[in-house]
């Protein structure tokens, strides 16, 4: 029998690996795999990640996918497991059909979502006597007077920097409605503490691209010491975390204490509805392997599932109220025509010795001029306009004409289908009137007859979208019945192509006058 020596045993494993990895890397990706029919916009795009990552690391992304899907079509591949869709059959197909969030999302939890969907529905918002009593305070105690302040005070060579100020409005709204008024953050009075918050918030999100593009070298490279997130990122979420535990911590011990003689305004329902969905799992001893490592510590599951609200309800809906005060500061016209609209609400909402009556959120949400300038608002300005990617089923599925395999991953954006010619004739320009039908919008079916994306579709879609609507609504609504607004300055208003985009400036400064 020939003995082989070690030589003669190398060269083939070597050279069968070299040929294993080419066509691993290279034919199988670029040839042989289904999805090798489908258009790229980048010859690398089939056996290579590098062409999509460079755009997000650039943070160019939507302007990058908007130009390849007008150049190569409704589906194309954007890297060797990656597709980009931009079509409404293809969406109803991925986001209404349930393909799961992409490993993308890891930065939310996600885990109790389902116990407190029925909180966040339009009924439920528009019945609940706590979000009507928060609102009130949070209006008429908080904004309206910050606002009347800075008119009396005529401090107006500046003006007021209304993104930081909307920015608190939302959280002042989500954290009242999930830990109660007496224990929301006040950051529409507290400047200082808003401004602190905020510039953690924006330390720990200039850093997801690495852990979440490359998690696996992010953390092969964590492993070995190496850090390419800095260490104050981490600092930084660890004390917004904290805070939020301990605001959570706060509404529960409420809760437990003095349930029956709770103040409506300081009812707590989000922190409320946690709590009754664990105590029922814990009854029924149904709980999943996942609800079950929860059920161990409810608490710290309350305050993470609520950190995901307070993290995706603040900016989103802080910079739609910046961009849509924006074009109304443009229009005095268009602001006589709401205030007009607005003054038909009975009872109104114009100040009277100081105070403004809440209004019914039947009459508010039909009201079309101000349903149409938030619509378009988000389309033009989607705040959270970014791919959002989902992975495809095993085996396969099919998406348009292509049979796709399982684990691709697959997403659409806000920000391209809300700039498709046909659905909205120059998309560039805002024009509340697309969506006014003779001079009537029709709130709730925008969906069906227009390319709308802006909260995306599906049982993952955003859990706060009634949420922010109504907020919107209400503090547009209290703002322009009383006040007219004004551009002061408004350098860097442009948006930011991330995830969120914001305006580059991170401000918008506006002089309020009373009408
Ligand atoms: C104008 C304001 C807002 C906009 C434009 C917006 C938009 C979005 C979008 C596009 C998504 C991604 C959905 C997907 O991946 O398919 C999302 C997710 C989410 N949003 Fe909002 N959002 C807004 C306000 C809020 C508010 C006020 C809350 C408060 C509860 C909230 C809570 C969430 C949560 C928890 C998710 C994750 C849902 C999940 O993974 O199942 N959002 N939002
Ligand atoms: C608004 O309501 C007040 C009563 O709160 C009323 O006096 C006033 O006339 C109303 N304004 C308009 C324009 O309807
Ligand atoms: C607005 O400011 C004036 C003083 O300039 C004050 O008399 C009035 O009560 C203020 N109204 C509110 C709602 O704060
Ligand atoms: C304080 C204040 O600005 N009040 C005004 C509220 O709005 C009505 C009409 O829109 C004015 O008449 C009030 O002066
Ligand atoms: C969110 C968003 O719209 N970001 C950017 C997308 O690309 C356009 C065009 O290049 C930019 O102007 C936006 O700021």
């Amino acid at each position: 029998m020939a003995i082989i020596s070690a030589e003669e045993l190398i060269c083939p494993i070597i050279l069968i690996t070299i040929l294993l990895s080419l066509y691993h890397y290279v034919l199988e990706p670029a040839i042989f795999s289904p999805l090798a029919r489908i258009p790229t916009p980048h010859w690398t795009c089939s056996i290579s990640d590098a062409w999509i990552l460079y755009a997000r690391f650039r943070s160019r992304e939507n302007r990058t996918l908007q130009a390849a899907h007008a150049k190569c079509g409704q589906i194309i591949r954007v890297g060797p497991r990656e597709l980009s869709v931009n079509s409404m059959e293809a969406i109803k197909t991925i986001y209404q059909g349930g393909f799961d969030k992409h490993s993308w999302y890891a930065v939310f939890n996600n885990f109790g979502k389902r116990m407190v969907s029925n909180v966040y529905s339009k009924s439920y918002i528009g019945a609940s006597v706590s979000q009507a009593a928060q609102s009130d305070i949070i209006l008429n105690a908080r904004l309206l007077p910050v606002i009347n302040a800075s008119v009396s005070r005529n401090q107006t060579p500046h003006g007021i920097d209304v993104h930081s100020l909307f920015c608190a409005v939302a959280m002042d709204f989500i954290s009242a409605y999930c830990f109660g008024i007496r224990y929301s953050a006040n950051f529409i009075q507290n400047k200082a503490h808003r401004e602190h918050w905020l510039k953690l918030y924006a330390t720990r999100k200039g850093y997801g691209f690495f852990s979440q593009e490359l998690p696996r070298l992010s953390n092969a490279l964590g492993s070995l010491g190496l850090r390419l997130t800095p260490q104050w990122v981490d600092i930084a979420n660890r004390e917004l975390e904290t805070w939020c535990k301990k605001l959570s911590d706060a509404a529960i011990r409420m809760l437990r204490e003095e349930a029956s003689e709770l103040d409506s305004a300081d009812d707590p329902v989000v922190v409320r509805a946690l709590l009754a969905g664990y105590e029922k799992e814990k009854i029924r001893g149904t709980a999943s392997p996942i609800h079950s490592t929860n059920m161990l510590n409810p608490e710290l599951s309350i305050a993470s599932e609520i950190f995901d609200h307070v993290l995706a309800g603040q900016e989103t809906t802080g910079v739609a109220l910046t961009y849509l005060s924006h074009h109304l500061s443009q229009s005095l016209d268009l602001q006589k025509e709401l205030r007009e609209e607005l003054l038909s609400l009975r009872p109104n909402m114009t100040l009277k010795r100081g105070r403004m009556a809440m209004p019914e959120p039947k009459q508010l949400h039909h009201l079309p001029k101000l349903h149409s300038i938030i619509l378009e608002t988000i389309r033009r300005y989607a705040p959270a306009g970014g791919p959002e990617p989902r992975v495809t089923p095993f085996p396969s599925c099919r998406i348009g004409q292509y049979e796709v395999p399982g684990g691709t991953r697959i997403s659409a954006s806000a920000y391209s289908l809300h700039r498709d010619e046909q659905a909205y004739p120059n998309p560039e320009h805002w024009d509340h009137t697309r969506w006014l039908v003779d001079g009537v919008s029709s709130p709730g079916q925008e969906v069906a007859g227009k390319q709308f994306w802006g909260f995306s579709s599906g049982g993952r879609m955003c859990l706060g979208s009634n949420f922010a609507m109504h907020g919107m609504k209400l503090t547009i609504a209290a703002i322009y019945s009383n006040f007219t607004s004004h551009i002061v300055n408004d350098k860097g208003i442009e948006q930011t192509d991330m995830y969120t985009g914001h305006p580059k400036s991170n401000a918008l400064y506006l002089r309020y006058e009373r009408t």
